[in-house]
């Protein structure tokens, strides 16, 4: 039947039933409209439910990566003994021999500044494998570090297990020295047998990094690598660069500077679907570098370098990601060390002393308002169904002199706040110290020393019920 005979045939008798309910005679043009409808309602294709950032929830494991808020990236291999950010995969192997290896080192320092999870560069660019494997001969196995029987990978994991620090593995999908990565799928076949022994030899993976650096006109198999990787370590995050980002549960910020723009949301549209896909903003300690070169103090950055660093990734509802690089001895530089040291030293001044607890809390629009200003990022406030915007304040018995507010969106039900304004109580009005958009996981707002007994978080537009787990108050931002 033609498509038009079977529409007409269709209408006739779509005219006789609406016409025959229930006997109503109705008058012909609204018997042409109805039919119109139901043909239309027929054809039209089903629509998928609309989404709407407010709907996308993040996952119990977003929720609990994006609580650790701090961590590092560790690049040793080959090109720490050449003086070499991308290695040519042609060196030999005879020259990684580090005479003082302790990760124990590295992870107390990683520790000191506040890290709370350790990704290990497993396989850069160069190919070479710093764990031994039976798919190449490229690996610390052809070293004369332990006479080719040690295993960098597990050493690390270990020093993080023993410090309580979460383990990540980054396994370069380029590869400059693997013959077969010319052919797509006999590399598929490699790096998949790599990232297999990776996967189940060393615990549980809180962060798989795919770096995609270097990759480009190169066909990867992502979807049956993913596959791999969901069923030996379903809760491991997988981090993914802009190449890569189909596949990834946490985005590249797009820059390796460690800073977030302010406006940051953890909803992103991927090709016309939205997703939760919070950032990592990864940044060297030494300035471009991600490996260690000899004679490199110069390029330290400074613990003021590192708190700015801190207040646009943190500070921006963002993961920090800060690259450290053992020498040649495989020790971190004791400078690298100190300065980790100090740079954790700093965050506790500055974070230590929440003057909020020293105030009588309330809310605007009821609920439980000392949930969020309890210093317990365990319990939070929420507005009462219907609300979308409310104020919670702290009233001090005296004048309290302060500088920097630390608030923290409850994400569990997805983020919600999109304007606020962090306010003072002085010469008898309120003054606005602060006006943001988004808050997210975590927001630093940091302004002129200010001096008064009532502060007030406003929320001023909230597309859904806002919930706040912390509003902090802190002085000595500005303080050397
Ligand atoms: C980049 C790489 O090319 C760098 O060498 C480094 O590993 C950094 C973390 O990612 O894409």
């Amino acid at each position: 039947m033609r498509i038009e005979n079977w529409l007409s045939s269709f209408a006739v008798s779509a005219k006789d039933r609406i016409c025959a309910f229930r006997g109503i005679r109705l008058p012909p043009v609204v018997q042409s409209i109805l039919v119109l409808a139901a043909i239309s309602a027929f054809l039209l294709p089903v629509r998928s439910t609309s989404q709407n950032f407010v709907d996308l929830k993040p996952s119990p494991q977003q929720v609990e990566w994006q609580d650790l808020e701090f961590g590092v990236i560790v690049h040793f291999g080959l090109n720490t003994y050449t003086n070499k950010e991308w290695g040519s995969g042609k060196v030999s192997p005879s020259v990684f021999n580090p005479t003082k290896f302790n990760p124990d080192q590295w992870v107390e320092a990683a520790k000191a500044a506040g890290a709370k999870y350790l990704v290990f560069v497993a396989k850069h660019h160069d190919g070479f494998c710093l764990f031994p494997t039976p798919l190449t001969k490229y690996s610390v196995a052809s070293s004369l570090w332990e006479n080719g029987h040690g295993d960098v990978v597990k050493a690390v994991e270990e020093a993080c297990r023993r410090h309580g620090l979460k383990f990540g593995i980054y396994l370069s999908p380029w590869d400059r020295h693997e013959p077969s990565y010319s052919d797509n799928k006999a590399y598929d076949k490699f790096y998949e047998g790599l990232m297999q022994e990776l996967l189940t030899r060393y615990g549980p993976i809180e962060e798989f990094w795919l770096d995609g650096a270097g990759s480009a006109g190169h066909v990867y198999d992502f979807k049956d690598y993913l596959h791999q990787l969901r069923i030996y370590q379903p809760n491991a995050l997988v981090f993914a660069d802009v190449g890569f980002m189909k596949w990834g549960d946490i985005r590249w910020v797009g820059n390796e500077d460690g800073y977030a723009p302010e406006e940051n949301w953890d909803v992103i549209d991927r090709a016309g679907y939205l997703r939760w896909r919070p950032a990592e903003c990864d940044t060297p300690l030494h300035k471009l570098h991600w490996f260690w070169h000899p004679n490199d103090a110069q390029t330290l950055k400074t613990v003021p370098e590192l708190l700015k660093i801190y207040d646009n990734s943190v500070g921006h509802g963002c993961q920090l990601m800060l690259g450290i690089a053992p020498d040649e001895q495989g020790l971190l530089p004791a400078l690298d060390a100190a300065r980790l040291r100090e740079f954790g030293q700093a965050l506790q001044r500055i974070y230590s002393h929440n003057l909020a607890l020293e105030g009588v809390p309330s809310s605007s629009a009821g609920g439980d308002a000392r949930a969020a200003l309890d210093n317990n990022p365990d319990t939070f406030w929420m507005a009462p169904p219907h609300t979308y915007q409310a104020s919670l304040e702290v009233k001090f018995s005296k004048p309290v002199t302060f500088d920097c507010t630390v608030t923290m969106e409850w994400l569990n039900r997805g983020q919600n706040i999109e304007a606020y304004e962090v306010q003072a109580w002085v010469r008898n009005k309120w003054q606005t110290l602060h006006r943001g958009t988004s808050i997210g996981h975590k927001v630093i707002d940091i302004f002129p020393s200010v001096t008064s007994a009532r502060v007030r978080l406003k929320i001023v537009a909230a597309p859904h019920t806002p919930a706040v787990r912390e509003f902090q108050i802190y002085n000595g931002h500005g303080a050397p």
